[in-house]
């Protein structure tokens, strides 16, 4: 199934002023709760009737949707999305795929950051340690054939990395070190793999959901 071409079905169906319906109980749970507005919830609601099957998106299409739209394609973080998200569930339901998409496109710089070092922090102690930087990073030297070269230069940049992160120097990257290092350069923020989608993607999606793309931003067509 192609899934630019199941956008740019549902798009149509957006953009041609399909009555929206009113909120059932448990959409207006994230109306009141949650930062979109209820056309938006309408319009995911809408988007996720049409990508799932019995009520249930599968991680499979959710993971082409996240891809597709939000350009996010670390494997690696994406599994780790699933499994703190999906809380390891083979299928998601409509209230996960709304925390989902209002956590990619809402969240405050506090929540980003916290979700963020939680998606990096597997052993969920706490803290990052050198495994779990390694686990991260590994990928991006796949281009280095040697593996004991790649393991070599991988371990000098974590060491480089723990510089720079560990602020009281105790061997582990803590979240208030994560915290401090970012505040100080908010460009560090993901730095160990891309959790949330770039600001001009989270702009044509918002502008997308909320019906108000211009025709220069016209993204998805
Ligand atoms: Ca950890
Ligand atoms: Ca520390």
């Amino acid at each position: 199934m192609n899934f630019v071409s199941i956008f740019q079905k549902l798009l149509r169906v957006i953009y041609n002023n399909m009555p929206l319906y009113n909120l059932n109980s448990d959409q207006k749970k994230f109306d009141l709760n949650f930062h979109e507005s209820s056309i938006e919830i309408n319009r995911l609601t809408l988007i996720f009737n049409k990508l799932c099957d019995n009520n249930k998106l599968t991680r499979e299409y959710f993971r082409d949707f996240l891809s597709t739209i939000f350009d996010l394609n670390d494997e690696i973080i994406i599994e780790r999305l699933f499994i703190l998200i999906g809380q390891g569930e083979k299928t998601f339901s409509l209230k996960k795929f709304l925390s989902t998409i209002n956590l990619l496109l809402y969240s405050s710089y506090d929540e980003q950051i916290k979700f963020i070092f939680r998606i990096y922090d597997v052993s969920a102690d706490g803290n990052l340690q050198r495994e779990e930087l390694f686990t991260f990073l590994r990928k991006d030297l796949s281009i280095i054939n040697d593996k004991e070269d790649a393991d070599m230069i991988l371990n000098e940049f974590i060491t480089l990395i723990f510089k720079k992160f560990d602020k009281d120097q105790d061997g582990l990257i803590s979240f208030d070190d994560y915290n401090r290092t970012c505040q100080e350069n908010p460009t560090l923020i993901q730095c160990f793999g891309q959790v949330l989608p770039n600001i001009f993607r989270k702009h044509i999606v918002k502008s997308m959901l909320n019906g108000n793309l211009s025709k220069k931003e016209k993204y998805f067509k």
